[in-house]
């Protein structure tokens, strides 16, 4: 059973802030191996790799099968059903339109003093996808990963995929295709993670790695970060709604269980100020966790951590939707952009009935890589910007220098920095001698 909250409950508070710091991930211990691994890639490169391959993914590889080759991509999305193939590339296009507007402004200007000051935004020269193979390889998270970083202006872009056995997801295979992806390795794990940081003979290392990924492949990110960039370290999915009476409860129902489905540990929140709505969309659950495929999964997670939170009125509910700060809130209600405007911490937000979170796991625009487990009080989704960097610009003119220089040298005394004040000093004594002579 989900648990049921009502805002007017005397116990209700410390119920609340029991659920948000509900501890939901388990993540094993699997620290030291992965270090191991790590160490074993950079000192052995392919061998390493290879080797690890064998022995967790059954697959005997050797330094030139690591990558599939162009003939074997093109007969594997040769496979892809025309209608699928249809819906990749809409949805590539509707992705690739929405992140081109995040491309940012570079900026110059000169300041009162005469000094000419700004910055200039430049991509990452390579980055590395991670896609994690069986239950979670999603085409579509290959999408939402090496679209921002083609559209930033990345220069070489490559990605690791396993193939347990041998098997490849034709589809993840075309989405790679489709966003200028142009090597597909079939590794993973934190051998992957590893190659991609450091290199190997053969894999030759990027700048920053992205993409979801299980315990070894988070903790293997952790480790690595500083050689290269990292996107974030996802938990598990989650969704908050927020929704009036004037909804369908299988709708409701529906989108929960949409998160829900991906893992045992995502969390699937609803409040509503109705409580007999808050029931009926309990009870539509209920009935759709009858059928629904993935119904082990979904039912676990809304067994364990799902909520039906009552309210005294909306106001209420973004309070506490901020608080919970969640990674997708979908706003189910009669005005949901005056409601939007009271909240702050949310990953991504559905406004409207007709806007089911699932549209942008998919094709919506924006990027499905959110922040989850109350991060989004920090943090945001996946951008261009990930894939990019700033570089600041300032260049003074003999009058700047003059103007400022003194301040600078007043503060390289302050922090017995000899040479720094010495730097701005001789500078300036020129420029008083060279005036000295006019
Ligand atoms: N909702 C997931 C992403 C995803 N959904 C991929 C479907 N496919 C991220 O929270
Ligand atoms: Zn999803």
């Amino acid at each position: 059973m989900p648990q049921f909250l009502d805002s007017r409950d005397a116990d209700f508070e410390p119920r609340f802030r029991a659920l948000l710091e509900m501890k939901r991930e388990d993540a094993p211990e699997v620290d030291d191996a992965v270090a191991a691994i790590i160490a074993d890639v950079r000192r052995r490169g392919d061998a390493a790799v290879i080797e690890l391959t064998e022995r967790f993914d059954h697959l005997a590889l050797t330094p030139e099968t690591l990558a599939f080759s162009a003939g074997e991509i093109a007969q594997a999305i040769e496979k892809v059903p025309a209608i699928e193939r249809a819906a990749l590339e809409r949805a590539a296009a509707r992705i690739r339109a929405y992140h081109i507007r995040q491309r940012p402004e570079d900026a110059h200007w000169t300041d009162p003093e005469g000094a000419s000051l700004g910055w200039r935004w430049t991509a990452v020269d390579a980055a590395g996808l991670y896609v994690p193979g069986g239950r979670a390889s999603y085409p579509s998270s290959v999408l939402m990963n090496a679209i921002p970083a083609q559209v930033a202006g990345v220069k070489r872009l490559v990605m690791c995929a396993p193939t347990p056995e041998g098997v490849s997801n034709p589809l993840v295979l075309l989405a790679a295709h489709l966003s200028g992806i142009e090597t597909v390795y079939r590794i993973g794990g934190a051998q992957a993670v590893a190659a991609m940081a450091y290199g190997t003979q053969t894999i030759a290392p990027v700048d920053k790695i992205t993409g979801p990924g299980n315990a070894y492949v988070a903790a293997a990110k952790r480790r690595v970060f500083g050689k290269v960039g990292i996107d974030m370290i996802a938990g598990p999915s989650e969704i908050l709604v927020i929704a009036d009476r004037d909804n369908d409860p299988d709708w409701i129902a529906l989108d929960l269980l949409s998160q829900a489905e991906h893992d045992e540990s995502a969390q699937s929140i609803l409040i509503t100020d109705d409580a007999a709505f808050g029931r009926a969309v309990a009870a539509a659950v209920d009935k759709r966790l009858e059928t629904l495929e993935r119904r082990a999964i979904a039912g676990a997670s809304w067994r364990d951590y799902g909520a039906v939170i009552t309210v005294r009125d909306l106001s209420e509910a973004a309070g506490l939707s901020d608080r919970i700060a969640p990674e997708h809130l979908e706003l189910c209600v009669a005005d949901p952009v005056g409601l939007s405007e009271q909240i702050t911490h949310a990953g991504a937000i559905f406004l409207g009935q007709w806007t089911p979170e699932a549209i942008g796991d998919y094709i919506g625009g924006p990027n499905h890589v959110l922040p989850t487990a109350r991060s989004a009080r920090f943090s945001s989704g996946l951008s261009v910007l990930d894939f990019m960097k700033r570089t600041t610009l300032a260049r003074m003119t003999p009058t700047a220098l003059k103007a400022i220089g003194p301040a600078a040298q007043t503060l390289a005394i302050s922090e017995s920095l000899e040479a720094h004040g010495l730097s701005v000093r001789a500078r300036l004594d020129r420029l008083n001698r060279a005036e000295d002579r006019e």
